[in-house]
């Protein structure tokens, strides 16, 4: 059993009580390439866009630049901040919210409404950041964190990461890959995994196979079975990359990780990464779409590389690169981009979305296919931007985004929260870095086929969440501590409940019923879900929350140095 495994509580748990299926190791089926149903006619172009660059300071500031790197982290992953919906008795979570959409719901039910009132049936350690939302796959967890307190013969923690895969019945380690920091980022232009942050994507899983954004800025194929079934390649090098220094001696072991093949974005995209790659994959058939966390240079002065592309898609079997978009959002980029990509289908065909560090969101449609190797040009379909015309402009005047140097109220601001798709239109917010401190925000609701607005909302300020949709209600916080509920088709907000505290590592998740909503404060709220604001439960926790997930009647409860087991109604066992 793994060291950084602290404590497990069987108490209330037996594996016998689970559905046979979750005990299942491979095999688990491939979630459905879209679910959503089409919409409206073929639509027109978006807004022209500006040519300005956004982020014009200079100054370099450690304090604000650390707290950006943590901020960023926790929305991706909620967009740190995504909860993992899981499809209630089949026990698969392999895709953000379940489905290509991103939504942060799920199906899961009898869960806790008071963690108060709960014994966990296991916790276990998981390094001094975690920021991943863990991913529930037939009986195993996959999850990621930082590399802390790992203990393997010749491994030592470079303030890198680690992606794990752990039984979820017990939380017993499985394998686990550790991801040495990339020791470059503090060379400029470079600022870039420097926090102790590690790996904050959330592994995605399908079949035999584990995709995950790593912190040394490489995208990743691991094996769902780690080292237990041999060392696969194409990639054979794994001690080496894990950094493992007892040679001649050193071995792999069956807890070691397995990486298949790995793609780097630095080497191969020549992006400069800024403080963290905090975004999710997208992957849609042999597809595997990602950001690229192309962004500023160290002094926070300019863009590197404003013609690197910030979307591209690979090949999910080899890692080759299949296309990149040529949207020059690097030209207008404030800070990074750290959004993630999600699919929908629309008017009988797939779109793929991605919230840009401009803040616009765009369309592309996905790369032809084609066995011919030269690199695609991603097809802009529209785009849209997310900020109201008077958060960019103002008396014939560019309105000044907050940097390091500059922190202001009101400016423009970037995507950093994921979009999501929901019966035909997508629902996304404007954020900062909480290092810039709170300001205007804006919640869009887009036609997805058009790139029209359907509604929007200045009541959300700037938030680094990701929406959570359930029976026609949208769940969003603030980076204030507001928690919001708003009518998904019209945008009438029923009630906004504070939280007490900021919040920026989790964005709200909702299931059975219930609406789960992390604070800065190490609390975790728990309200009725419904038009009418009613507060279940209030609890103070260990660490600070991360966005949760949840399957088969437990709550998966990341915290920035645990997972919890989370049971809820034990009779259904
Ligand atoms: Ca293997």
């Amino acid at each position: 059993m793994s060291s950084i495994i602290i404590s497990i509580s069987m108490k209330k748990f037996s594996p016998l009580r689970f559905s046979p299926n979750l005990l299942v190791g491979r095999g688990s089926p491939s979630a459905p390439r879209c679910s959503t149903s089409d919409i409206g006619a073929p639509g027109g172009a978006g807004p022209t866009l500006p040519k300005t660059n956004g982020s014009a300071g200079s100054a370099t500031h450690a304090a604000v630049k650390r707290l950006t790197i943590l901020a960023l982290v926790l929305v991706f992953p909620a967009s740190l901040l995504p909860g993992a919906a899981v499809r209630e008795k089949a026990a698969a979570s392999s895709r953000w919210g379940g489905t290509p959409n991103r939504d942060q719901a799920s199906a899961a039910r009898n869960l806790p409404a008071d963690l108060d009132k709960t014994e966990p049936l296991w916790e276990i350690k998981m390094g001094t950041h975690q920021y991943s939302i863990p991913t529930v796959d037939w009986g195993r967890i996959f999850v990621a964190a930082n590399d802390s307190g790992i203990e393997r013969a010749g491994f030592k923690s470079t303030g890198g990461g680690v992606v794990m895969c752990v039984e979820q019945a017990t939380g017993k380690l499985i394998w686990r890959l550790p991801i040495p920091r990339y020791l470059a980022g503090v060379t400029p232009p470079y600022h870039f995994d420097q926090w102790d942050c590690g790996v904050c994507s959330r592994p995605v899983v399908e079949g035999n196979r584990v995709y995950v954004v790593g912190n040394r800025g490489e995208i990743l194929c691991l094996d769902r079975e780690g080292q237990a079934n041999g060392n696969d390649g194409p990639f054979l090098e794994e001690l080496a990359y894990m950094g493992i220094t007892n040679a001649p001696e050193a071995k792999l072991e069956p807890t070691d990780g397995d990486i298949l093949w790995k793609y780097n974005l630095i080497t191969e995209l020549g992006v400069v990464l800024h403080d963290v790659c905090g975004s999710t994959l997208l992957l849609d058939g042999d597809l595997l779409y990602a950001c690229t966390s192309n962004g500023i240079d160290d002094r926070h002065d300019k863009v590197p590389k404003p013609d690197a592309p910030s979307l591209i898609v690979l090949d999910k079997n080899s890692g080759r690169l299949v296309a990149k978009d040529n949207a020059q959002i690097g030209r207008r980029l404030f800070h990074c981009n750290w959004s993630s990509p999600i699919a929908g289908r629309v008017n009988g065909r797939t779109l793929v979305f991605f919230g840009g560090g401009d803040g616009f969101l765009y369309a592309f449609e996905p790369p032809s296919p084609t066995q011919d190797s030269e690199v695609q040009i991603l097809k802009q379909v529209w785009v849209y931007d997310c900020n109201p015309p008077d958060f960019r402009m103002r008396n014939g005047q560019p309105v000044p985004s907050s940097n390091t140097s500059r922190i202001t109220t009101d400016g423009p601001s970037e995507i950093i929260g994921t979009p999501v798709f929901h019966a035909g239109r997508l629902y996304v917010a404007i954020g900062q870095s909480p290092i810039y401190g709170v300001g205007r925000g804006c919640l869009s609701c887009v036609n997805a086929d058009t790139g029209k607005k359907v509604w929007s909302s200045e009541l959300v300020e700037r938030t680094l969440a990701t929406a959570a949709i359930a029976d026609g209600l949208l769940y969003i916080p603030d980076y204030t501590g507001n928690l919001h509920c708003f009518d998904a088709d019209t945008g009438q907000r029923h009630w906004v409940h504070p939280l007490g505290a900021k919040t920026w590592c989790a964005s709200a998740f909702v299931a059975d019923g219930k609406v789960y909503a992390g604070t800065e404060a190490n609390t975790l709220w728990v309200l009725k879900a419904g038009k009418e604001l009613e507060v279940l439960s209030r609890t103070r926790l260990k660490s600070t929350p991360i966005t949760p997930t949840a399957a088969d009647g437990v709550l998966y409860l990341p915290l920035q140095n645990r997972l919890l087991a989370v049971p809820g109604k034990p009779s259904i066992y």
